[in-house]
Order: C-alpha cells, then sequence, then structure tokens
C-alpha cells in the first residue's frame, strides 16, 4: 500500500493573495518564503513538495496575484517576476523543478528521492522529461482541443513509465517521490481539460494512470493545493477564450463532483470539503479554512480571467 506522508497533515490557512497595492514582507529578515500563485502549476509542484515534507511552518507562503503583480517581487525578490520562486538564507530561486530538489535536499521531512541508484536514474530522467509533458497540455490548450495526439503519446509515456517498477503505484515505486509532484499539476489538469474538450478519458485504457491518480489523491500534500476541478476548467478556459455557459461557475460540494453542461458529464475526483452546518469545534474549523483557501484561490481569477 502506499504510504502516506506523516508529516502532512498540518492543517493551514492559507495567506490571501497580494497585489500592486499590497506592502511587501519584510523581506531578507531570515524567514523562509515560498512566492507562488495559486494557480500556477509550475508553483504548485514547490508547494507540494513543501506541505509533503512537513514545512508549513519553516517555510511561509507568499500568494502574488500575477494579473496584478507588486512591483516589489520584481525589483526586489526575484527579477524574473515569475513564480515559484523561493526566498532562503538571503537569497532567492527560481525555477520549480530546481526548486523542489532544493528544498527535498536542503529541509527536513520524507525524503523525496530514493537512495537504490536505479531509480535516482529513473527520476533524472523522468525529471528531466516532465517540462516536454506540461506542453502536452498548453498544445491541448492552445488549440483548443483539437489536436490531442501529443497529450495521447505523453499520456502513454505516463502510462509505461508508471509500469517500470512494480512494488508500488508510484513512478518510482512504493514512495511517492520529486517525480510525482514534477506531475502531478499538469496531469490533474490534463484529466479535467481532456475530458471536457474532446470528452476523453485519460485513464481509460491506462489502469497505472489511473491508480496513480487515485493514489495522489489520498496524500493531503497535494490535495490541499488542488482547485476546484470546475473553478479551474472555468478560469482557464476564460484565458483562452473559450465561451463558458451560464452556471459553469457553479461549484459543488462533495467527494466526487459532476458537473453537467450541455449534456456532457465531468466526473473529477476532488478533496471532499466538510458538510455544511456539520457542528462547532473541529469540523467547523475544518470548514472555515477550506473557505479561506478557496477565497484566496479564487482572489487570483484576474490574471487567467483577463488578457
Ligand atoms: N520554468 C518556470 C516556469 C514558471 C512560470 O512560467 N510561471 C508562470 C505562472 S504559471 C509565471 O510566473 N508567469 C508570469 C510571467 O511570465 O510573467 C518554472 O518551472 O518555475
Amino acid at each position: 500500500m502506499a504510504p502516506v506522508a506523516p508529516a502532512s497533515s498540518v492543517k493551514e490557512e492559507l495567506p490571501p493573495t497580494l497585489t500592486a497595492t499590497s506592502p511587501p514582507p519584510s523581506l531578507f529578515d531570515g524567514t523562509t518564503r515560498l512566492y507562488v500563485a495559486y494557480i500556477c502549476p509550475y508553483a504548485q509542484r514547490t508547494w507540494i513538495a513543501r506541505n509533503y515534507k512537513g514545512l508549513q511552518e519553516k517555510i511561509k507562503l507568499v500568494a502574488i496575484d500575477l494579473g496584478d503583480r507588486p512591483a516589489w517581487y520584481k525589483e526586489k525578490v526575484y527579477p524574473e517576476n515569475k513564480v515559484p520562486s523561493l526566498e532562503h538564507n538571503n537569497e532567492v530561486k527560481g525555477e520549480s523543478l530546481d526548486l523542489i530538489k532544493y528544498i527535498d535536499a536542503h529541509f527536513e521531512g520524507p525524503a523525496l528521492l530514493p537512495n537504490d541508484p536505479a531509480k535516482q536514474t529513473f527520476a533524472e530522467e523522468l525529471l528531466a522529461y516532465s517540462d516536454s509533458f506540461s506542453k502536452a497540455l498548453y498544445s491541448v490548450l492552445l488549440s483548443k482541443g483539437e489536436n490531442i495526439s501529443d497529450s495521447v503519446a505523453a499520456l502513454d509515456k505516463l502510462e509505461e513509465s508508471l509500469s517500470k517498477f512494480e512494488d508500488g503505484p508510484f513512478f518510482l515505486g512504493n514512495d511517492f517521490s520529486l517525480v510525482d509532484i514534477a506531475y502531478a499539476p499538469f496531469a490533474e489538469r490534463l484529466h479535467i481539460f481532456l475530458s471536457d474538450l474532446k470528452n476523453y478519458d485519460i485513464t481509460k485504457g491506462r489502469p497505472r494512470l489511473n491508480l496513480w491518480l487515485e493514489e495522489l489523491n489520498k496524500i493531503e500534500a497535494y490535495t490541499a493545493t488542488k482547485w476546484d476541478p470546475q473553478e479551474l476548467l472555468t478560469i482557464t478556459k476564460k484565458r483562452i477564450g473559450i465561451k463558458v455557459e451560464e452556471g459553469g461557475e457553479v461549484r459543488r460540494r462533495g467527494g466526487v463532483e459532476k458537473a453537467e453542461r450541455r449534456g456532457r458529464e465531468l466526473a473529477v475526483q476532488i478533496t471532499p470539503l466538510p458538510r455544511s452546518g456539520a457542528g462547532g469545534g473541529e469540523a467547523a474549523a475544518e470548514e472555515r479554512r477550506v473557505a479561506g483557501q478557496r477565497k484566496a484561490m479564487r482572489d487570483e481569477r484576474r490574471w487567467v480571467a483577463e488578457d
């Protein structure tokens, strides 16, 4: 059975998104900060790594509104002006793949790369390929779903890679690793977009990919970073200029969400949310946390909804 990260269950209220009028945090004061945009899949990689290692207290999240970016971010933090970036030991580093390796190597928590040399070699190979995989997502989006042959080939390659090690559901076998983290945000989006745009289920005929997605969705370090699929779809469609039907923004609650539009159905597994009125105490606190998280994520909409 796949292991569940021991340290990742710390619940966290997400900080609000900073805009052009927000003052900077007190930069270079010794605090380690991970600058993200909640909507960004590259930033999501680093956010998952930080959560999985249980670093919610050690690495503070700072969310940037990419559509209304504070000038200080480029001027004082990260001249490339992209997310993610990491402020650590008075330096700022970028590039999501470098950052997930850096976070794994420089902080405590469960190791995200195995000791087995064969697995390490395979990890390097798959990490090097992961940005080509992300292009499969963008080719679907840019062609508005017309050309999915690149994505199909990329997904077939994932299925094949997932069968390399038989000892577990993840890319490197039984242990969740940097490789799973590098692919998860992009596979999640391909799953949602291909289902909606092409009525194409990426898991059909790909049992390993199906199992991998199921196991991923049991890891809270990952599910805490996920968008509601329906919202992600609506926002992304607006950004790429696909008309969104009335009611497309409605969110529904539950472990499995179904969004019915024009007779088509998209069923995507998402993090179960607590029920309304579930009582006081822990359930209510959890509900407030999730509501705050969704609000913080929604505040970023401008960047993706206007262009
Ligand atoms: N290669 C970079 C890509 C990061 C990236 O493109 N981030 C986007 C948001 S998803 C960004 O910051 N875009 C702002 C811009 O390009 O101005 C990485 O892996 O970190």
